[in-house]
Parts: C-alpha cells; structure tokens; sequence
C-alpha cells in the first residue's frame, strides 16, 4: 500500500465545499464535498496533497460531529487535535471547518478529517451537503443542557435522512466534567443509545475524559471495515467501547 501524504490542520470557516477540495486534493469547484469519496466509503486520495506537511496515511475518512449549537463540538475536535481547551467566551462556528488527524491503527497510519459542523439552525442547509459523504458522525449532546439531550432524536432522523445508510455513528453526551450543572443522568444517556442501537460514552472536552477513545473507536472501525483481514477477528465497535470503558473503569455503557 502506498504512503500518501496528509494535509495537516488546516482550517477553513464558512461551508469551504470548494476550499476543501482544493486544500484536499488540488480540485476546486467540483460541486459537493467530498464527491470523489468511493462507494466503498474509503479515500485513497489520487495524488499528492499540495501542502508541504510531512504526514504520511495509508487510508483516509471523513467524520463528522453534529449536534445543537454549545454542546462542545468545537471544544472536543481542538481538545483531540492539539490536547488542549477552549476556556473562556463562546464563539459559535460558522458553517464548517475541519482539522486533519492521523492515528496509527494496528500499524496503519489513518487519516481522520474532521468536519465541526455548526449547531445553529440557520446552518443546517450546510451541514446536510456534507452527510452524505461522512463516514462517520460523532453526535453530541451536552449533559448540563437538557434541550441538546431532546434534540438527539431529531438529530438521529436528520441523519438518517442524509447521511449514507452504513455510517458509523456515535452518541457523546459532552461536559461530563461539569458536575454541578448536570441535567442528563448518564444511564438516560445510556438508555437512548440503547433504544437506537449505537455506542455511547460521555466525554469531557475539559479534562479529556475519553475524547481520544471515542476518535480511537470509530477509526478502528472504519479501517477493519475497509480492510477486512480473514485472519483478523471481526471488531465490534459496541463491544470495544465497553471494554474500554470497563478497563479505565469510568463510565461504563
Ligand atoms: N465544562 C465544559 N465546558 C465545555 C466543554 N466543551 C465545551 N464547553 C464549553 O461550551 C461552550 C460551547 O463550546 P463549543 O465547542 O464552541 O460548542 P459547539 O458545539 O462547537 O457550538 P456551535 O459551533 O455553535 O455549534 C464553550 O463555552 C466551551 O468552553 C466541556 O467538556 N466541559
Ligand atoms: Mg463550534
């Protein structure tokens, strides 16, 4: 397999559907993100990146985190990205931006692109362009914010709507660090994912409370799926998640 090479940390505000490509792939105004994605959802980019980083991957996916408007999207990619916390006043995305990781996976370099979607309604037209491209959706909610926690259901039907029918999906419910305000018990978060068959845990982009685990999981799961190995065991990213979550003995699901 061939080393590509990834476009590090770039940036970009304001629904970038021709940026991206031209950052990614040196192909501007192609029309919808991510078009040149196959149908396998896997991305062997077809040449060179135009950046100068030296970050070498093998496969490459798209992830997508969606969720209301404050529940920590922004916060959680920064805190995986660069290990630290956006403290302080909150200012509210504007349409969408993403930031590139590549993680080792059993010795395969996986290039994550993160897209941080914005939460706020008059975006959503933006956002739906990008599902159907995403190989992943991490969707938040924040536990000190009943409302958020609501609006998870309406989310689920919103992705099911956009985004492609075998994406992984993912439910966070953010903040846990944030004690006091808590109005979402964790067995309610629990209960919902359960009732929706996906994976959960909660997360704080504060203190990092499984935030790696939770890009770690859903990079697992796309790399085994994409590179089935006879020899290998089947990975189940619900099974994963449990006993990760079991061995560090927080927040079991
Ligand atoms: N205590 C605590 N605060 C958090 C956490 N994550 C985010 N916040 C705070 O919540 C506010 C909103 O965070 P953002 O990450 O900007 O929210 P967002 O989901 O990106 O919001 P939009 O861009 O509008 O969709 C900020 O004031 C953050 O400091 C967390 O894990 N714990
Ligand atoms: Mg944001």
């Amino acid at each position: 397999m061939s080393r590509k090479r990834a476009v590090k940390s770039k940036t970009s505000t304001a629904a970038p559907t021709a940026a991206l490509h031209s950052k990614e792939n040196g192909n501007a105004g192609k029309g919808t993100a991510g078009s040149d994605a196959p149908l396998n959802g896997v991305v062997y980019p077809s040449r060179p990146s135009l950046s100068n980083s030296s970050e070498f991957y093998d496969i490459a996916f798209k992830v997508m985190l969606v969720g209301d408007s404050g529940v920590g999207k922004t916060c959680l990619l920064v805190r995986f990205k660069d290990g630290a916390f956006l403290a302080g006043s909150f200012i509210s995305t504007v349409g969408i931006d993403f930031r590139n990781k590549v993680l080792n996976i059993d010795g395969v370099k996986v290039k994550l692109q993160i897209w941080d979607t914005a939460g706020q309604e008059r975006f959503r037209s933006v956002t739906h362009a990008y599902y159907r491209d995403a190989h992943a959706l991490l969707l938040l909610y924040d536990v000190t914010n009943k409302t958020s926690f609501d609006n998870i259901q309406a989310w689920l039907t919103e992705i099911h709507e956009y985004a492609q029918q075998d994406v992984v999906l993912m439910l966070l419910g953010n903040k846990a660090d944030a004690t006091h305000e808590r109005v979402v018990k964790r067995e309610e978060g629990e209960k919902l994912a359960k009732e929706f068959g996906v994976p959960f845990m909660e997360t704080s982009a504060k203190t990092g409370l499984n935030v790696d685990l939770a890009f770690l999981a859903v990079a697992k799961e796309l790399k085994h799926r994409s590179m089935r190995n006879p020899n290998e065991p089947t990975f189940k990213l619900h099974d994963y998640v449990n006993k990760e979550m079991k061995s560090s003995g927080c927040c079991k699901s």
